[in-house]
């Protein structure tokens, strides 16, 4: 038989709002896909995404304006997709904790940046096989531990980018899932899980799309 090439990896996005128990469900994923891996949005490590940090412990001074703060997340994106691709392509399933889906919702959430404007620097970008929204009332999510004083983890704010999220969801090409994250962490990977195979299924035999 002729050797074929690496089936290409998945990829998986998980996102909520702040404290849904993305990083929990994101490496509890990790351990039973194998050869698979975590990325996550922003990745604060590169420059890009030091700026990124700066701006949301409120280091920058002045703040960027609402345009340039857009622009940066994605092109943190955009910065690390060389690295999605050949990840992919040699095999690897990857995991992202947030993706353009907490770009767009967060961004359209201030107010000021209209739906169109905060999806178009994300076209283009690959398309997820499967993307799993982890839904938790705000009120809920405030009562977990981990609240931080970053910009965004504010009680109005998290509302808002809720409310924009259903938008997103209605909105936004591929695979949705809802998944109820206030029932146990255990429950919740198998929510999570069921997802997933079906993703895991998708990307074995389909090719990766772009956003369009
Ligand atoms: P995120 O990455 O979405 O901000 P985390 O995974 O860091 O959320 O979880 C936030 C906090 O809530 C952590 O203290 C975590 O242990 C806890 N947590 C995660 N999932 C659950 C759950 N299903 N039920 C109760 N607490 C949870
Ligand atoms: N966030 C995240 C955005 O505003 N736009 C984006 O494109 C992404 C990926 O950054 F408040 C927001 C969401 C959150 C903050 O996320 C940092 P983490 O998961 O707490 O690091
Ligand atoms: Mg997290």
């Amino acid at each position: 038989a002729t050797p074929q090439p690496p089936t290409r990896g998945a990829l998986i996005v998980i996102e909520g709002l702040d404290r849904a128990g993305k990083s929990t469900q994101c490496s509890r994923l990790q351990q039973r896909i194998p050869n698979s891996r975590i990325i996550k949005f922003p990745d604060r490590s590169t420059p890009i995404g030091q700026l990124i940090n700066n701006y949301l412990t409120s280091a920058s001074s002045p703040p960027l304006t609402d345009q340039a703060i857009h622009l940066l997340f994605s092109a943190n994106r955009w910065e690390l997709l060389p690295s999605l691709l050949a990840a992919l392509s040699a095999g690897e399933t990857l995991i992202l904790d947030r993706y353009i889906y907490s770009g767009i919702s967060f961004s359209v959430a201030k107010g000021a940046l209209s739906y169109e404007y905060c999806r178009s620097p994300d076209v283009g970008l690959p398309l997820p096989d499967g993307i799993i929204f982890l839904d938790l009332p705000p009120d809920v999510a405030a009562e977990r531990a981990g609240f931080g004083g970053e910009r965004y983890e504010k009680r109005e704010m998290q509302e808002k980018v809720r409310e924009v999220f259903k938008t997103v969801r209605e909105r936004e090409q591929g695979e949705w899932t809802v998944v109820d994250a206030s029932a146990s962490v255990e429950e919740v990977t198998e929510r999570v899980w069921a997802a997933t195979e079906k993703a895991l299924r998708w990307a074995r035999e389909n090719e990766l799309r772009e956003i369009e």
